[in-house]
C-alpha cells in the first residue's frame, strides 16, 4: 500500500481506541500523541499536525455523542474527517477534449505521468496525443516516444529542435483532431528566470485547459512552497504528486499544498502506468486508516445497516434461516476483508485477538459454506429442519464438500440460531438487534 508506514502507525492509533473499555480523556491523550507521532514522521507541518490534535482532543471529549452511537465509533469518525480536512482538496477533472500543459522540476515525473493520464483518459473513452516540448535533455524525446507506443497513442516531436514554442504549434496542428492533447516540458533543478520564461511562452501560443504541475512526494511539506511558487509563475490548475510508494514523507507533500490555491488532482503510486489513480481525499484516509470503507463500517456499528442485509424482526420472532446465516456472510464480505472488519468492530471482536492464520482459516470456511448453501434448496435454506441423512449426502454430492462440513454448518447454524432465541426470549428488542449485527459474528469466531 501507498504510505504504508503511516497508515500502519495511525491504525494502531486507531485499534487502541477500537479496544478501549471507555472513551476518556486519558485515552484520547494517548490515541491523539500517537496520531501526532505518525503524522510529524511523515512530514505533515507541526502547526498542522498541533491544530488538527488540538480540534480531535475537543470534538471527541465535548461534542455531544450522536444518539445510539457508540463512542469509539464516533472519535473514529472524528479523526477520520479531521484527516481528511488536513489533506489537500481534490480537482475537478472533466471528461471532455481538453488541453494540458504539464510543469514540474526535473525528474518529478512529468514524462511517466504523461502515460498514466492517456491510460487514464483512454479507459474513459477519450483518446489522447502527446507532445514532446522537452527540447532540453537529450533522450526526452524517445523517452516519451517509447511510453506513447506502449499505449498505442500518436506523439508529435521533433528530436534536436531547440524551439519549444515552435515544436508546440506546429505539434498541436498535427494531432489537432485527439480528443485530450497533452504537452511535455522540460523540467529544471530549480525554478530559474529561463524556465518561467518557457512555460510562460508556451502557455501563452497552447492556451491549456490545464496545467498540471508535477511534484515528488520525497520533497515532504516543502511541496507547498513549490506549488505556490510555480502558482504563482504561471497559474496551476492541479497538482500531481508522484512517487508516494517511494517514500515516507507522503504525509506531508499531501498535506502542504492544501494551503495553495491548486487543488491536487492525481497521485502516482509506481512506476507503470497503471500505477495512478485521482485522488480523494476521503478515499485515500479510508485506506490509510484501513478502514475499507469506513462509512459503510461505522453505519453498520450505528446500526443503519440495510434491512436487505439482516432481516433483524424476522430474526426476533425468533425465525433465523440458513437465509439469514447467508445474508449476514454477504453483508461481511461486502464490507471488505475480514481483518480490518475486525479492527473497527466495538468491544468482543475489536479485542479478540486472532491471528493471519485464523483469519484465513475463519475466511475459507465462510467461504466453504457459501458454497455449502449454494447446493441447497431455498425449503432447506429457509426451514433446516428438514435437512436429514439423504440430503446431507445429496448437499454433500452438489458443492462438492465432505458430508462432515455439511453438519458442521448445520450444528453452527443450530448455535446461532439458539443464541437469538435465547436473546429474543430475555432482552428487549435493542440488545437484540445489537447481537444481530455484531454478537452472531462473534460467535462465528468463538465457535472456530
Ligand atoms: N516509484 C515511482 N517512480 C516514479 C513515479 N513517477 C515517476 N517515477 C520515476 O521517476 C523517474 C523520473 O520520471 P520522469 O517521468 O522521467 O520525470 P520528468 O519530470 O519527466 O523528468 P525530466 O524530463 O528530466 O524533467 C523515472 O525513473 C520514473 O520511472 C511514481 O509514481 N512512482
Ligand atoms: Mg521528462
Amino acid at each position: 500500500m501507498v504510505m504504508d508506514k503511516l497508515g500502519e502507525s495511525l491504525q494502531n492509533a486507531l485499534r487502541k481506541l477500537v479496544g478501549a473499555n471507555r472513551i476518556d480523556e486519558n485515552v484520547v491523550n494517548e490515541v491523539v500523541r500517537d496520531i501526532q507521532r505518525a503524522l510529524l514522521t511523515s512530514d505533515v507541518n507541526v502547526q498542522l499536525v498541533m491544530s488538527m490534535s488540538k480540534r480531535i482532543k475537543d470534538r471527541a471529549l465535548k461534542e455531544e455523542l450522536p444518539k445510539g452511537r457508540d463512542p469509539r465509533d464516533h472519535v473514529v469518525k472524528i479523526v477520520y474527517e479531521e484527516m481528511v480536512s488536513i489533506m489537500g482538496k481534490s480537482a475537478e477533472i472533466q471528461l471532455k477534449p481538453q488541453t494540458i500543459m504539464m510543469v514540474g522540476l526535473q525528474g518529478s515525473g512529468k514524462t511517466t505521468t504523461i502515460s498514466k493520464l492517456c491510460r487514464y483518459f483512454q479507459k474513459k473513452g477519450l483518446k489522447p496525443a502527446v507532445i514532446g516540448a522537452d527540447n532540453f535533455r537529450p533522450g526526452a524525446y524517445q523517452q516519451l516516444k517509447t511510453l506513447c507506443d506502449k499505449l498505442n497513442v500518436p506523439m508529435y516531436g521533433e528530436e534536436n529542435e531547440k524551439d519549444a514554442v515552435g515544436i508546440v504549434t506546429r505539434g498541436m496542428k498535427s494531432i489537432e483532431k485527439y480528443e485530450v492533447k497533452i504537452i511535455d516540458t522540460a523540467g529544471r533543478h530549480a525554478l530559474e528566470a529561463d524556465l518561467i520564461e518557457e512555460m510562460e511562452n508556451i502557455n501563452a501560443v497552447l492556451k491549456p485547459d490545464h496545467k498540471f504541475l508535477v511534484m515528488d512526494a520525497a520533497i515532504g511539506q516543502l511541496a507547498g512552497q513549490q506549488a505556490k511558487a510555480f502558482n504563482d509563475a504561471i497559474g496551476i490548475t492541479g497538482i500531481i504528486i508522484t512517487k508516494l510508494d517511494g517514500t515516507a514523507k507522503g504525509g506531508g507533500a499531501l498535506s502542504a499544498v492544501s494551503e495553495t490555491k491548486a487543488p491536487i488532482a492525481f497521485i502516482g503510486t509506481g512506476e507503470t502506468s497503471a500505477d495512478f489513480e485521482r485522488f480523494d481525499p476521503d478515499g485515500f484516509i479510508s485506506r490509510l486508516l484501513g478502514m475499507g470503507d469506513i462509512k459503510a463500517l461505522i453505519e453498520r456499528v450505528e446500526g443503519s445497516i440495510s434491512p436487505e442485509d439482516v432481516d433483524v424482526d424476522k430474526i426476533m420472532k425468533g425465525r433465523f434461516t440458513l437465509n439469514d446465516m447467508y445474508s449476514q456472510m454477504e453483508a461481511m464480505n461486502k464490507m471488505g476483508p475480514l481483518k480490518q472488519i475486525m479492527q473497527m468492530l466495538p468491544g468482543g471482536l475489536g479485542g479478540l485477538k486472532l491471528s493471519d492464520k485464523q483469519l484465513e482459516e475463519t475466511k475459507q470456511r465462510m467461504d466453504s459454506y457459501k458454497v455449502i448453501m449454494d447446493s441447497m434448496t431455498e425449503n432447506e435454506k429457509n426451514d433446516p429442519k428438514i435437512i436429514n441423512a439423504s440430503r446431507i449426502a445429496r448437499i454433500s454430492m452438489g458443492s462438492g464438500r465432505p458430508q462432515e462440513d455439511v453438519r458442521e454448518l448445520l450444528k453452527y447454524y443450530k448455535t446461532m440460531q439458539t443464541a437469538f432465541k435465547t436473546m429474543s426470549g430475555k432482552a428487549g428488542g435493542r440488545s437484540l438487534q445489537k447481537f444481530a449485527r455484531k454478537g452472531a459474528m462473534n460467535d462465528v469466531f468463538k465457535n472456530m
